[in-house]
């Protein structure tokens, strides 16, 4: 069995980050460890006076621990980090751990819409950009797309746009690139850049006329596992965005009360049928 540590905070209501990345890693057949960064009482989209615990200097005791017990992963995934000083952390963690075959995958979490989420600066985007130079693959929405590159935020890019960020991320260090949520048209997709092969791939569904919070943590979660097991960076993306439109379908007409994530819970059955 295929092991990944997550390193990301735990939000304790709204579903997001470990909450999301745990159950949906297991579902995929996939060991999962966690490293906490911070135990927040909601997430930050929508909750007013939600409550954060920060965790960095938990961090180090952990890896020290793991170091003497020489543990091994398959994957590194990270998502939302809190800091900039986490950052630095979790690019130390990688330094450690990171074996020949150990596939870092940075989702470099940091906003939506055009804008960063509450508590991020530009600063911290500029960071974030040391942590992407070390990962293997990388997986943006264009909010982030636009702070990691300082290009103008757009609701909409051309085709050869998206191809030319995708060949500016990758130069930065990872093999390959994934944007989400890239429009086109009545779509809504991703977009792949394999250096290795020189090859760009995309896979588009239809656009559903809502957003939901957590979507990219369930994304970056079916795709690093579907990619820790084996399947083609293709693969992964159709099975990732597949599952991300089915748990909006299954959430956007009780909306109402489910505004806060994605009723992913219900939809694993058909994420297990597609990752064995
Ligand atoms: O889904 C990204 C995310 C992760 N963790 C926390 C968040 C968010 C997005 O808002 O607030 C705490």
């Amino acid at each position: 069995m295929k092991r990944i540590v997550t390193i990301q905070d735990i939000s304790c209501f709204g579903k997001c980050s470990l909450t999301v990345a745990l159950p949906i890693i297991s579902a995929c057949g996939v060991e999962a460890c966690p490293i906490p960064t911070a135990v927040l009482s909601t997430h930050t989209g929508g909750f007013k006076g939600f409550t954060i615990h920060d965790l960095t200097k938990e961090i180090s005791p952990i890896t020290e621990h793991w170091k003497t017990l020489d543990m091994s992963f398959d994957g590194i995934y990270t998502g939302y980090l809190g800091s900039k000083e986490q950052l630095k952390i979790v690019s130390d963690f990688i330094d450690d751990f990171k074996k020949e075959n150990t596939l870092v995958f940075v989702d470099p979490v940091m906003g939506d819409h055009g804008k960063l989420y509450a508590g991020f600066d530009e600063d911290f985007a500029k960071e974030m950009v040391s942590l992407v130079k070390k990962a293997d693959i990388i997986a943006p929405n264009l909010t982030e797309v636009s702070y990691l590159l300082g290009e103008e935020y757009k609701e909409n890019f051309t085709d050869d746009e998206i191809k030319d960020m995708l060949r500016r991320l990758s130069a930065l260090g990872a093999r390959t690139v994934i944007i989400t949520g890239v429009r086109r048209g009545d779509k809504l997709g991703v977009f792949a850049y394999e250096s290795e092969k020189d090859e760009f791939t995309h896979y588009f569904r239809e656009r559903i006329n809502d957003t939901f919070h957590g979507t990219g943590d369930v994304f970056a979660s079916v795709c690093s596992s579907a990619l820790v097991k084996g399947f083609s960076v293709k693969e992964a993306i159709e099975i990732a965005t597949d599952f991300v439109v089915e748990c909006i379908h299954h959430t956007a007409p009780d909306k109402e009360n489910h505004w806060y994530s994605v009723k992913f819970e219900e939809c694993i059955p058909s994420l297990v049928k597609r990752m064995f």
